[in-house]
């Protein structure tokens, strides 16, 4: 049988370290960053070309949520009016321009900005850069839902030249789609291809760069995964921890890559939650940073799309009213209760109670006061909520029709 000591060393060479120590230390840092690193994302793009509305989409609202993104038509804001004499004329160029910043509904530490184009040619490339503060976003997703401008692709050089990665999307795909379909010969490959072809024309100068085709009303669809693995690839390791958990489940891939990040990270909460004393401490409160735990499953509850707000924007979109009501796992129906919905890593006397109510949820643990807290009795919370509530998840795309992986 697996000792605790065992259990322990385990964990240990998960870090890679080489004492007890330095691998607390390391879970610490690792749990720490897995939850609070920061992700922002810039969205630019042409007047209407659905920037907002891929804002909302990544944020999994639909437009009316609360908290949503504006969509359809806005206001905008003075910027500034600039007055330029042109041989014998003074020329005067008004610019309007608004920056949003949007957080991830359950993960604060992720922000997605909706930045105005650039509007007028007269604007320069880099003074609209130092305007938004490129320097605070980790990427710009440069969006538009006809043919990349002259603008788009100033943009782009100048995002280039600023040592920032840039990623075209051609949005509304949907709508090209439908257009398409009332004619003879419908091939949606054919016209995909197409689209892409010519996106890629006009963006010849910037050496036919990867064009992501995507609707915001159905991520599942074209190059929205395309996009995620992208990104991945393209970011630094801390940070693509962030877009994995945040980015919106659109596959069974993506699903099962969310639960592997979280399965690799179970060393991490279980060391990091300090509970590795030999003889078990009487009192939870002493033994367990209670927030760790609650924490973790709250996070892979979210990430997995498991929430009410999700699990009802996905039954109507595939119609199907009682997928509302089939997160009913015994974690998941834990979790739902205390789950603190910005999650932090602080732990208070609340989720004491929630983690001692999950306790009792193990078989043959029971009451984890009663038992007194160790690694191993963590670790196998940790391991059984994460088995249940992505067992929930994928069940539930199962039922609503989704791939299966
Ligand atoms: N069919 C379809 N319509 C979309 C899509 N994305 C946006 N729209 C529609 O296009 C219109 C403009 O979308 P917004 O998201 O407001 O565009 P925007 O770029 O934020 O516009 P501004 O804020 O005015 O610059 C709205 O009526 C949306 O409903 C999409 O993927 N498919
Ligand atoms: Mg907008």
């Amino acid at each position: 049988m697996e000792t605790q000591e065992s259990a322990v060393a385990e964990a240990v060479k998960a870090s890679g370290e080489s004492t007890l120590e330095k691998a607390t230390a390391k879970a610490k840092e690792t749990f720490d960053q897995m939850l609070n690193v920061s992700l922002n994302i810039a969205v630019t793009g042409n007047t209407g070309s659905g920037k907002s509305s891929f804002v909302n989409a990544l944020r999994g609202l639909n437009e009316d949520d609360e908290g949503a993104a504006p969509t359809g038509v806005t206001e905008t804001t003075l910027l500034e009016i600039s007055c330029n004499f042109t041989g014998n004329s003074w020329l005067i160029v008004a610019c309007t321009m608004e920056i949003t910043m949007y957080e991830h509904p359950t993960m604060p530490n992720v922000k997605i900005w909706d930045l105005p184009g650039i509007g007028s040619p007269n604007f320069k490339a880099d003074k609209y850069l130092k305007y938004v503060k490129f320097k605070d976003y980790d990427f710009f997703i440069i969006l538009n839902s006809e043919r990349f401008t002259e603008n788009d692709i100033m943009l782009a050089k100048e995002i280039r030249k600023q040592k920032k990665n840039f990623y075209f999307v051609r949005a509304k795909i949907d709508n090209d789609i439908r257009a398409e379909e009332r004619k003879k010969g419908f091939d949606e490959q054919k016209v995909l291809s197409e689209i892409r072809k010519d996106c890629q024309k006009n963006l010849k100068e910037m050496g036919e760069p990867k064009v992501f085709l995507i609707s915001s009303y159905g991520l599942e669809k074209y190059d929205f995964e395309i996009l995620q693995n992208t990104l991945e690839e393209e970011l630094p390791a801390h940070k693509r921890s962030a877009l994995l958990q945040a980015w919106p489940v659109c596959s069974a891939a993506s699903l099962e890559k969310k639960i592997k990040l979280f399965e690799d990270k179970i060393w991490a909460a279980s060391l990091a939650s300090g509970v590795i004393a030999v003889v078990p401490l009487p009192g939870l409160s002493v033994a367990c940073d209670t927030g760790i735990v609650l924490g973790f499953l709250s996070r892979c509850y979210y990430s997995f799309g498991l929430d009410d707000r999700s699990l009802s924007r996905l039954s109507e979109k595939v119609n199907k009213p009682h997928l509302k009501h089939m997160a009913k796992s015994k974690f998941v129906a834990a979790i739902k209760e205390k789950a603190v919905t910005r999650v932090s890593v602080s732990a208070s006397l609340t989720t004491v109670a929630a983690v001692e109510y999950l306790f009792s949820l193990l078989p043959g643990v029971g009451s984890a006061v009663a038992a007194g807290m160790s690694f191993i009795t963590t670790r196998y919370l940790l391991r059984e909520g994460l088995k249940d509530l992505a067992e929930t998840a994928r069940n539930i795309r199962k039922e609503a029709g989704l791939n299966t992986a």
